[in-house]
């Protein structure tokens, strides 16, 4: 079985080594049980804090975002045993390292778009059976997850998705591409890739994920 697993920069970045090393422990695990995997980080606060501070052009400002999210990719991949010690830069990179048969942990790629897009690429690339997005929300809901009338949703379509996001005023904008950002919709989309939403506070929900197909919601056709 070949998987992408998205993890949310909030949950690898220097700030929780444990954390850290709970994902590389689960990632060395299910290499080990015979899973194909690629893993994809976001920059987290670093990447936001960089942001903040980088002069006004949007893409100079993903560009510092695609850095950091880079940084916590070298960091998880030297926790793990399996991966390779080396963050490509480019799908050429990604397809040279994917060739060891090792883990690749990729972080940003290129401005315009977050790491969500970067890790449904992979997805395509590798020919993958989906996407696991351990993400800040355990699922996705019908509106905004802390509003009151909000209902989860176990399973959603693509389009269903880009209109919940719509609705909630979704920005394409350097650090602030909430939950997926539109080219990683349009390429799950036009390769049929599901994708699983998971709570990426506790890991044990990417392996559930896989191994078990459960998950908060299943994003598919
Ligand atoms: N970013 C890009 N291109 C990528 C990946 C990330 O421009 O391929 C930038 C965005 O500004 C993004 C930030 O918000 O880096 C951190 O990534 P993420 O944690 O939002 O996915």
């Amino acid at each position: 079985k070949k998987v992408v697993i998205k993890i949310s920069g909030k949950f690898i970045s220097p700030l929780d080594e444990p954390l850290v090393k709970e994902y590389a422990k689960i990632i060395d695990e299910l290499y080990e049980r015979g899973y194909n995997m690629a893993v994809v980080v976001g920059g987290g606060s670093t990447a936001r804090k960089y942001i903040e501070h980088a002069p006004e052009s949007k893409s100079l400002k993903d560009f510092i975002g695609i850095e950091a999210a880079r940084l916590n990719a070298l960091l998880l991949s030297l926790h793990v045993k399996n991966a390779i010690k080396k963050v490509p830069k480019s799908v050429n990179e990604v397809l040279e390292l994917m060739s060891s048969g090792k883990v690749v942990i990729a972080g940003g790629m290129q401005p315009g778009q977050s790491t969500n897009a970067v890790s449904l690429v992979l997805a395509e690339l590798m020919n993958a059976d989906m996407v696991v997005n351990a993400t800040t929300v355990d699922a996705i809901y019908t509106e905004p997850p802390n509003s009151p009338g909000a209902k989860k949703l176990s399973k959603v379509s693509y389009d269903e998705v880009k209109r919940i996001l719509e609705s909630s005023g979704w920005k394409q904008e350097p650090g602030r591409y909430e939950l997926f950002d539109a080219l990683s919709l349009e390429i799950a989309k036009r390769s049929n890739i599901p994708i699983a939403v998971v709570y990426g506070g506790d890991p044990s929900n990417v392996r559930r994920a896989i191994v078990e197909g459960i998950c908060g919601t299943l994003v598919t056709s």
